[in-house]
């Protein structure tokens, strides 16, 4: 593998869970793959489980690791040409080249501004790193993309289906803030890549890209989407057409045990409790939310196994 910015970049998707999966049974089967190489992880924004999980992956294969929060670094400029006597100090074109011969991957976190949608869809961050470094790029998290969430979620949802055709929905629910629509994105596009019945509730406004959505059901409806499911998917994201915005917080669409019945719940965390999914859901036998944010270890893992490989 030359990169992981998005899951089209996985060659067989069900045979790298199948992967995955056989790596959690014997985690450090391959500590000499990642021998004296090093894993830089740049950091523009908060993490906990894929800082941790990432960091772990890549000690499973024998890799150092040094992390860098790039708020603490020089301010970082982006744009050709510019003249740069206001608050960046450096350029991406010599950050990253200089990062490169320190890393033998890199891993990079930066969330969307939700402010400015074409800036933001045009993922000026990855895609500058990606150009200017020369050493393979590992998504963790950019303006409109979260693979590596997208791949832990399919390998538990593969250890878990009990039917050859499980039925999962993804349900926008309510948040305080405006989040990314990176998630549900990759989330949706995972689902499409599997062999699953997959259909997406959220209320009027809060529709995906449409280049993302076609041919997924759509239900305004969370009640009728929700019916029979076997797995739910929570997730809050701001609006992609009115870009960003917080359109409302109908407390209605926050997940209960009466609207989940049987069905497994799901969520990449952090999630905020009696907002998007209430307590007894979340301390409840149907919760996967653990064994979900475990599996970003072996989802990252079998990515940086691939790249290795290929190094
Ligand atoms: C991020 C998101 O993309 O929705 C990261 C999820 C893996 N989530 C948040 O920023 C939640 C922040 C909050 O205050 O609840």
């Amino acid at each position: 593998m030359k990169k992981y910015t998005t899951i089209y970049d996985i060659d067989n998707i069900p045979e790298t869970i199948q992967e995955a999966i056989l790596l959690k049974e014997n985690p450090f089967a391959h500590k000499a793959l990642g021998t004296n190489k090093t894993l830089v992880m740049l950091f523009f924004n908060a993490s906990l489980r894929t800082r941790l999980s990432t960091e772990k992956a890549a000690k499973n294969l024998g890799m150092d690791v040094m992390i860098l929060n790039v708020n603490d670094a020089w301010n970082l400029e982006f744009e050709e040409g510019t003249i740069m006597n206001l608050n960046s100090s450096e350029h991406v074109k010599e950050a990253a080249q200089v990062i490169s011969q320190y890393a033998d991957i890199i891993a990079i976190r930066a969330f969307p501004s939700l402010e400015d949608k074409e800036k933001d869809t045009s993922e000026w961050i990855l895609n500058s790193f990606t150009k200017h470094a020369t050493v393979p790029i590992v998504n963790m998290e950019s303006a409109t993309m979260h693979p590596l969430q997208a791949l832990a979620d399919a390998i538990t949802i593969t250890e878990l289906q009990k039917k050859q055709q499980p039925k999962v929905v993804l349900s926008w629910a309510p948040h305080p803030k405006a989040l990314p629509q990176a998630v549900a994105n990759s989330f949706v596009k995972m689902m499409q890549s599997l062999n699953i019945d997959f259909s997406i509730t959220h209320p009027e406004g809060y529709e995906l890209d449409s280049e993302i959505t076609k041919n997924v059901p759509v239900y305004y409806d969370q009640k009728e989407a929700l019916q029979d499911a076997d797995f739910v998917y929570a997730k809050n994201w701001s609006s992609y057409e009115s870009y960003g915005k917080v359109l409302h917080q109908d407390s209605n669409w926050m997940l209960t045990k009466d609207t989940l019945k049987e069905a497994k719940f799901m969520h990449c965390l952090p999630v905020r409790r009696n907002v998007v999914v209430e307590d007894a859901v979340l301390d409840g036998e149907n919760s996967i939310v653990i064994q979900q944010a475990l599996n970003r270890v072996f989802s990252a893992q079998i990515v940086l196994k691939k790249m290795l490989e290929n190094l």
